[in-house]
């Protein structure tokens, strides 16, 4: 199975709109995951967070922590720093070798902590092209499924960028090069999981590894493909329509020709409903049981960070 790569430019022409909506949801229903190429998100500010990144992650874990991501058990998704082995994506017991940074627009460092002053003003600037990529993607999918209101999930993310209403975030990631002995035998670079919302774009920036899941549940490589993003869905848009929609499970493994002595970097952004939303299934043939989004996210972040004990005596 290949992932497909679409080319968003014919979305900008009336005429041939509908088509690329339609060929996106195709795409949607059976792959999960595909490349956009002409998504109109300037390279040059993919580079700039990338090589702010890099300078990010080479300082000392002491000086990252001055701006910690909020801690899920009591608190909303925020920006911030998470260091190795804080989340578990795939079961409780196997080490995620890697580092990342969220951010928020409404939740940013304050002043006096510089250690993420480098990474801040790029960031801001992709989320903001972010947001308009996933509105037109937002806007994609209701075409393509034939939705009355074809702003139907534009209007469910008015709040992207605040984070009292909304968590949608951007996330840098980094997969440091290590030695063997270092974490144990139990070790990978990112578990096999589903993203939580709705759309995810993710930029991989030149080391590959991503690996997404086949209808026949076998993992394909998704390759680095200059000059283009790649596009995939959440839980909470697969319940939106029933399951037609798949949010597929994807991982970064350290087998596979890469190995965990070349460092990866890649930037995702979590497209999530506004918390406000209820999600429930659009087709009537398909009923699910309708689900706050915030309540989903917020199980979400607990479960993937369950193995921490205070978290499962709150769980418990
Ligand atoms: O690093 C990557 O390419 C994958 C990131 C990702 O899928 C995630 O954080 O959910």
């Amino acid at each position: 199975m290949d992932i497909p790569v679409i080319d968003f430019s014919r979305y900008n022409e009336s005429e041939t709109r509908l088509s690329v909506a339609e060929e996106i949801v195709r795409t949607l229903e059976t792959v999960g995951f595909l490349y956009l190429k002409n998504h109109g998100i300037p390279a040059d500010q993919v580079t700039k967070v990338n090589d702010a990144a890099k300078v990010y992650f080479e300082q000392d874990v002491s000086i990252k922590k001055q701006f910690l991501r909020p801690n899920v058990q009591f608190e909303s998704p925020g920006s911030g720093y998470s260091e190795i082995g804080l989340e578990r994506l795939d079961g409780l017991n196997v080490t995620e070798v890697k580092e990342s940074f969220d951010m928020i627009p409404s939740h940013l460092p304050p002043d006096e902590s510089a250690s993420a002053s480098v990474l801040i003003p790029p960031l801001v600037e992709l989320y903001r092209s972010c947001v308009n990529l996933t509105n037109q993607i937002n806007h994609c999918i209701a075409l393509g499924l034939k939705l009355e209101d074809e702003n139907f999930f534009i209007k469910n993310h008015k709040g992207m960028g605040n984070r009292d209403a909304n968590s949608s975030l951007l996330r840098v990631l980094h997969y440091p090069a290590f030695d063997e002995t270092q974490y144990g035998d139990a070790i990978t670079r990112l578990g096999a999981h589903t993203d939580y919302g709705m759309v995810t774009i993710l930029f991989q920036c030149d080391v590959g590894g991503l690996e997404v899941e086949t209808l026949d549940n076998v993992y394909v490589a998704a390759p680095v493909i200059p000059d283009t993003v790649l596009i995939n869905i959440g839980d909470l848009l697969q319940d939106w329509t029933g399951g037609r929609l798949k949010a597929t499970r994807h991982r970064v493994q350290l087998q596979g020709g890469v190995s965990h002595t070349q460092v990866r970097r890649s930037i995702a952004f979590f497209a999530e409903p506004d918390y406000n939303t209820v999600v429930e299934s659009l087709d009537p043939a398909k009923y699910l049981k309708p689900k706050a989004a915030k309540d989903h996210i917020f199980k979400r972040y607990r479960e993937t960070h369950l193995f921490q004990q205070n978290i499962q005596i709150l769980l418990s």
